[in-house]
């Protein structure tokens, strides 16, 4: 095979004044640097030279779309052209991929790495490729959510939605409201300590996020889910009165109170805080399983906060609950309840009643230019176990194993939907029965991989035999990450030698 031989003599080029460009430079010289004996260097360069890798974010790249580039490898020398900066760190990105997992090492001594002689041209299907962490059933401390956030960067992934609130933790400092995080921060599922990110630590988050182009999507789950925010303020709770912290796992049981007009300072407050310190345009409000109010109630309520969020500049994102209001232009639906004819006659009733809920109200939705994740949960909860012998995790909407998280596509359930309303996918792991990193890696890996391709790759060019192929070959790369995953069944998982 022919290749291009990368040693520490190659330079990292980029073309001249962009900014964007020499931070990805550096990243790749680092990155590249972490296997020889030193970092490669970079320097700027309009065209590319004879034996360097070179770096070019061409707006005038028409032909390629706002997360495309084009890599081209000969004996002589490697480009990687795009027309934005996302662009230039995907192809930096498959770059990664092309060179063996060994890069991963962070002090690894010297060794050739090739790259082989080829063409690549490459753009995603959706623009939003997506997971989310939920960080309030237990509580992630900030360098975990980091270690995340690199983890979408390898896959080309975007969005890290922040499920910030729940019953059982309130996970973000309100400044106007301190005791949400002093007393509704403090625990956690199962009573152990709980946290909170502070408002410097969430905006360091974001940060982080933005430099590995990762939109922070950060979720205050309202009416419902709110234990934690009523227990730390009598007068947020109908009757006056706070309910104690919760630590349990069920859920439906709390909501704010929608009649009372603190409420909506209360959310004013917090809605504005948050979008404050976020750079991306959603908020999501929740709106899920609210077991407490008429419809007429919840309507009312969601239609509020969606003024509310339009007011702090940011699109409103929701579970599919909210797709019985009257939803603006921009605002976005996700699915997450499980459609597929599940096992047993109650659940498939319950099915059924939410397809005919959100089929009505999707139509609705739809028609008012809203637009819809992907989440279904018997596809893509990543908390639902890998089987029946996976300790971790829940099966309520079934067991979901990478081939099962992989191997469907979209028409075939959401057939009724255009693809132009498909804003995207994504995959939320919940935390009630994960209680430290290690234990959501292990259900993430090897099911991100699969979200990420449902993501980014045409259905034509996606099949279980060729995927499952490459999967198998990424264990080398997660073992050198320190990435504790599951080796499903029916893979070919490689066999360990980091080459
Ligand atoms: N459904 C709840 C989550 C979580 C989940 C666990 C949604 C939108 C079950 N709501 O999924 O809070 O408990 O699988």
């Amino acid at each position: 095979m022919d290749h291009f031989e990368l040693t520490e003599d190659t330079p990292i080029e980029v073309a001249g004044g962009s900014p964007e460009g020499r931070r990805i430079a550096v990243w790749l010289a680092a990155l590249i640097g972490n296997t020889v004996e030193t970092t490669p260097a970079v320097r700027e360069a309009d065209e590319g030279s004879e034996g360097a890798v070179h770096l070019d974010i061409d707006p005038a790249s028409t032909d390629l779309g706002a997360e495309a580039y084009e890599i081209d490898v000969s004996r002589s020398a490697v480009s990687v052209r795009a027309a934005t900066a996302t662009g230039l760190f995907y192809g930096v990105q498959t770059l990664r991929h092309l060179l063996p997992p060994s890069v991963e090492y962070t002090a690894a001594y010297p060794r050739p790495l090739r790259l082989p002689v080829g063409t690549i041209r490459d753009a995603p299907r959706f623009p939003w490729r997506g997971l989310m962490l939920d960080v309030s059933r237990h509580f992630l401390p900030v360098d975990d959510v980091k270690r995340f956030i690199d983890h979408l960067a390898l896959y080309k992934m975007n969005r890290l939605h922040l499920h910030l609130s729940d019953d059982q933790g309130w996970r973000i400092e309100i400044p106007e409201w301190p005791n949400l995080t002093e007393h509704g921060g403090r625990t956690e599922v199962g009573g152990h300590p709980g946290g909170y990110y502070t408002t410097a630590e969430y905006a360091e988050l974001v940060a982080y996020a933005d430099s590995r182009f990762v939109t922070i999507v950060p979720e205050i789950d309202v009416p419902g889910h709110t234990n934690a925010a009523l227990a730390s303020y009598p007068e947020l709770n109908c009757d006056g009165v706070a309910p104690d912290l919760f630590t349990g796992t069920a859920v439906g049981f709390s909501s704010l109170c929608t009649a009372n007009e603190l409420t909506y300072r209360f959310l004013d407050d917090v809605i504005r805080v948050i979008s404050g310190l976020t750079s991306g345009p959603y908020f999501h409000v929740g709106g899920d399983e609210v077991e407490t109010l008429s419809e007429a109630e919840y309507t009312a309520f969601v239609e509020r906060v969606q003024d509310i969020v339009t007011r702090y500049g940011k699109r409103m994102v929701g579970w599919d609950e909210i797709a019985t209001a009257d939803l603006r232009s921009g605002s976005i639906v996700q699915l997450w309840r499980p459609l597929w004819p599940g096992p047993g006659a109650e659940v498939s009733e319950g099915r059924a009643a939410a397809a005919e809920v959100l089929r009505e109200g999707l139509a609705r939705a739809l028609e008012a230019g809203a637009g819809v994740v992907l989440s279904p949960a018997d596809r893509l909860y990543l908390d639902m176990k890998y089987d029946t012998a996976t300790v971790l995790g829940l099966s309520w909407a079934g067991l979901v194993d990478v081939r099962t998280a992989y191997d469907w596509e979209v028409a075939d359930v959401f057939g009724s939907i255009p693809e132009s309303s498909i804003v995207g996918v994504e995959a939320p792991i919940w935390s009630e029965t994960l209680g430290v990193l290690s234990d959501f890696e292990y259900m993430a890996f090897p099911r991100i991989a699969a979200v990420a391709e449902l993501g980014w790759s045409a259905p034509e060019r996606r099949s279980w035999g060729d995927f499952r192929s490459r999967l198998g070959a990424q264990a080398d790369r997660w073992d050198v990450l320190g990435i504790r995953f599951r080796r499903s069944p029916g893979v070919p998982w490689s066999n360990g030698l980091h080459r």
